[in-house]
């Protein structure tokens, strides 16, 4: 039996610090009716979709640091974003959305949600684990910041997958699985990533290691930030642009078919707050690593495929096949181990 899901990205062109909410919300919501004409059932909007991406800003009052979280528990029922959900309800489409998360205790998260239409509730949470940057801004004063260990707490709820209820029809159901010959059976398993989680292959095999067969991943990648990323070999815009493009689809590719799953990335994407350029490259990604879909530009965009989740067994019963392959004994340093210690100089 064929398990064929319809999804999309939803990328986002540039949203500033003066933009409206209601702008940006009108903004998404057309997208996830253009998305719903393709048959989407899924639809995936960036990280930090709601705003700018704020954390480039020294931001010196607690007042204005606040209009960029979320404080509602419940985006369902917030009025910044009840009207994606109530949309989605009406399309039958299901969402995952990044945003700035501000708890009850005042924690603040850069993370991720998927809402179930089936459920009408939010299935499943993840927050950003690789926070990337710096705490205090650089200090070339033109330099692009990236200030999300300031404003963020490390994501703590580690790398869970979540099956997705109801989505596809005739799927394994638990009290079936005298039927069970292998896995790949039941409803689709999927995990989050935000945006610099991308670049780290330890998530992507957290979520290999249940048997992900989706990883969706928003994003707000910097085009030009030799401040960030180094100056070793000086580039121009365009190229350090092209560079970070090329390492998002690299790190997507190459991911996706380490894991035998699929990938969908969306990007917040153009020039925001008037001279900050993000890159575009929104894209769904096989498990044999093709890019099967992607963004053209740099502006709102629907990224669409249908996917049949069954491309996963090649890889996770052959190259892949983790039980019969993968040799714990032998990388205990990548849990010990954070930062380099080379061998003895000679
Ligand atoms: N929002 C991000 O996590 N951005 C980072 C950069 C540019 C440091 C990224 O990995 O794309």
């Amino acid at each position: 039996m064929a398990r064929t899901l319809k999804v999309a990205a939803a990328q986002l062109g540039p949203v500033h610090l003066n933009s409206k909410r209601e702008e940006t919300l009108a903004r998404m919501i057309t997208l996830l009716q253009q998305a719903a004409e393709f048959g989407a059932q899924l639809v995936l909007f960036p990280e930090c979709a709601l705003t700018t991406f704020f954390p480039r800003h020294l931001i010196k009052t607690q007042e204005e640091l606040d209009t960029y979280f979320e404080h509602n528990d419940d985006l369902l029922d917030s009025p910044n974003t009840k009207p994606l959900f109530d949309e989605a309800k009406k399309l039958d489409v299901d969402i995952s959305i990044g945003f700035a998360e501000r708890t009850k205790e005042g924690t603040g998260y850069n993370t991720s949600i998927y809402y179930s239409v089936k459920k009408n509730e939010v299935i499943a949470k993840y927050r950003k684990v690789h926070l990337p940057g710096t705490k205090e801004p650089f200090e070339n004063p033109d330099a692009v910041n990236q200030l999300e260990k300031r404003y963020f707490e490390i994501g703590n709820l580690g790398f869970k997958a979540f099956r997705v209820p109801d989505i596809i029809p005739g799927v394994l159901k638990k009290g079936d699985e005298s039927k069970a010959e292998r896995n790949g059976l039941g409803d689709p398993i999927m995990g989050m990533l935000i945006c610099n989680d991308r670049r780290w292959p330890e998530g992507w095999r957290c979520y290999g290691l249940q048997g992900a067969e989706v990883v969706l991943c928003g994003y707000n990648t910097a085009g030009f930030a030799p401040d960030l990323w180094g100056t070793q070999k000086p580039m121009t815009p365009q190229q350090a642009e092209d560079d970070a493009v090329f390492h998002h689809k690299l790190v997507m590719q190459s991911n996706s078919y380490m894991n035998s799953c699929f990938s969908i990335s969306a990007a917040k994407a153009g020039l925001e707050d008037g001279k900050y350029d993000l890159i575009g490259g929104s894209c769904i990604t096989s498990p044999e690593g093709h890019v099967i879909a992607e963004a053209k530009g740099k502006d709102d965009e629907i990224v669409f495929a249908e996917i049949d989740l069954n491309e996963c067994r090649q890889g996770m019963e052959k190259t892949f096949d983790f039980a019969r392959h993968r040799r714990t004994e032998a990388y205990g340093l990548i849990v010990e181990r954070a930062g380099v210690v080379e061998p003895e100089l000679l």
